[in-house]
């Protein structure tokens, strides 16, 4: 049994067993021993039909939930970014924690993703961006209209001129990380290629910082189905670690053949925030030096991706465990095989998210964003 008392979440293990959820070790293991079905605290809600949304005592705990958790979710004051996954892209205007993904989730169970702090949220407007600040951290988002005659180059500078200014004046300077959804991102030819165009933009836009190189966020940028470039990042006071992939070329010195201006992102930030350490993986593909491996091989490129986010799991230090995956599919067909796979992969009941997507190059069939977080005492 469930019970919640506005601080905190309680698990009535059995009569007169109280555990505490500031424990997280302990929460998940006596959960397991009532849940008897699956192991994952998601799942768990899966299955109540009302489902107690446990609060939260971190500095930021991102959980994916059942979509019906969402209404409850929009009053909660702690809701720094409710994210829908869905066939349109939308935002909320200031005060309004809700973004939608424009890309179809293709779960059964629909889920949305939840961003909470324990540190009191403060809702503001600036321009075209909306953005909260709780703590040390900022969190932003924008939704770009391109119009008819889109020059995306100039759109992609102006909007990354226009966060990257945003966050300094606020005095989160650092970003963490950045997610970049642009419809039809494979359209163009050659050097015409939306994506290549959006790189040369942002790139304008981050190199005019000194240094930027050793500054870049962890990023994915994915291509949409439908209208509305959706951009939204986390930005903090002081910086995290930039985390590289020795398996990788770096993406910002990857040869002029994926863009004319090099892909501004580091593979992995690593972040402390009080006693939370989190790592934000970056979209990781079936890429090893700069190239592209396992061609029109869907389990082959899981395979490699997979070996990227677990070297990226032990570069960190300390080493990470990974806590939520959100996978891309350029081929929905793809979906019952590389679910089977995913939990031989990882743990099981790793919570996850499936969405229809294109992906950046022509010839990467998924990619896959990953997070971890730790506690210390
Ligand atoms: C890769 O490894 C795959 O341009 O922001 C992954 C993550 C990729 C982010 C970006 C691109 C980006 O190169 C592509």
């Amino acid at each position: 049994m469930l019970i919640a008392d506005g601080e905190q979440l309680f698990l009535l293990a059995s009569p007169g067993v109280l555990v505490s959820r500031t424990n997280r070790t302990r929460y998940r293991l006596k959960y397991r021993t009532i849940g008897n079905h699956s192991n994952s605290l998601t799942n768990f809600y899966r299955q109540t039909s009302n489902p107690v949304i446990p609060t939260t005592v971190s500095t930021l705990q991102i959980d994916y939930l059942p979509a019906g958790s969402a209404a409850t979710l929009a009053n909660d004051p702690g809701v720094m970014a409710l994210i829908h996954f869905s066939g349109s892209a939308s935002t909320s205007q200031a005060g309004g924690a809700g973004i939608t993904v424009g890309l179809s989730q293709l779960d059964t169970q629909k889920r949305v993703e939840v961003w909470r702090t324990k540190h009191p949220v403060s809702w503001h407007q600036s321009g075209q961006i909306t953005f909260c600040t709780a703590g040390e951290m900022l969190l932003g988002h924008l939704l770009l209209e391109e119009g008819n005659s889109s020059d995306l180059e100039r759109l992609s500078e102006q909007a990354y001129r226009s966060l990257l200014d945003l966050a300094g004046r606020q005095g989160h300077p650092h970003l963490v990380r950045i997610w970049n959804y642009l419809p039809n991102i494979n359209q163009g030819q050659g050097q015409q290629e939306r994506y290549k165009r959006f790189c040369i933009g942002r790139h304008r836009a981050c190199a005019k910082h000194e240094g930027f190189e050793k500054r870049l966020p962890a990023a994915t940028t994915i291509g949409t189905h439908s209208p509305g470039f959706l951009i939204y990042f986390l930005a903090s006071k002081k910086p995290g670690v930039q985390v590289e992939n020795p398996r990788q070329v770096s993406a910002f010195h990857y040869p002029a053949i994926y863009s004319p201006k090099s892909p501004s992102f580091s593979r992995a930030i690593l972040k402390r925030w009080g006693n939370q350490t989190d790592l934000y993986i970056s979209g990781t593909a079936s890429v090893v030096g700069h190239e592209t491996r396992h061609l029109d091989d869907s389990i082959g490129q899981l395979q490699e991706s997979t070996r990227n986010i677990r070297q990226l799991l032990k570069e960190a230090q300390p080493p990470q465990q990974p806590a939520l995956l959100k996978i891309y599919l350029r081929q929905v067909a793809d979906l019952a095989q590389i679910d089977a796979q995913i939990s031989t992969l990882f743990k099981p009941e790793i919570p996850r998210i499936y969405l229809h997507a294109d992906i950046c190059r022509q010839d990467l069939l998924l990619e896959i964003d990953g997070y971890s977080t730790a506690l210390s005492d």
